[in-house]
């Protein structure tokens, strides 16, 4: 009976799991309403912003792989820090962060989220 109830706990997380990052309750592991900067790397940019574009693996991405024009775009311009075209992990990571953090507290609250997911980051 314990290891029906261990083998059924360990299958429901696990299926929980593989949807961890599809929503902002999820990626909200503290449950405090807001997605620290931690929360959005691990469980919205690793999981799924930079991971799934960077399709050749050389941890760049450049204008195709981002699939949304940051290059040319007025808005976009500090993104790409050395000009170079491509957006590093570290680039795009702390870029989109700070651009969505609209409040700048340190944190994204629901609205910004959304945004972020209006704009075509994620779709979650
Ligand atoms: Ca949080
Ligand atoms: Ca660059
Ligand atoms: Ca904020």
């Amino acid at each position: 009976m314990i290891k029906h109830t261990t083998l059924f706990t360990t299958l429901l997380l696990a299926s929980s799991m593989a949807f961890a990052a599809n929503t902002f309750e999820t990626a909200d592991t503290n449950r405090d309403g807001m997605l620290s900067a931690p929360e959005y790397q691990r469980y919205v940019f690793d999981y799924d912003v930079y991971t799934n574009r960077d399709t050749n693996n050389d941890s760049l991405l450049d204008e195709e792989e981002l699939g949304i024009s940051v290059f040319d775009a007025d808005d976009f311009a500090s993104w790409d820090a050395d000009g170079d075209t491509y957006l590093t992990y570290d680039e795009l990571n702390i870029s989109l962060f700070d651009y969505y953090d609209e409040d700048d507290n340190g944190y994204l609250d629901n609205d910004e989220w959304n945004k972020a997911g209006d704009d075509g980051w994620f779709d979650m």
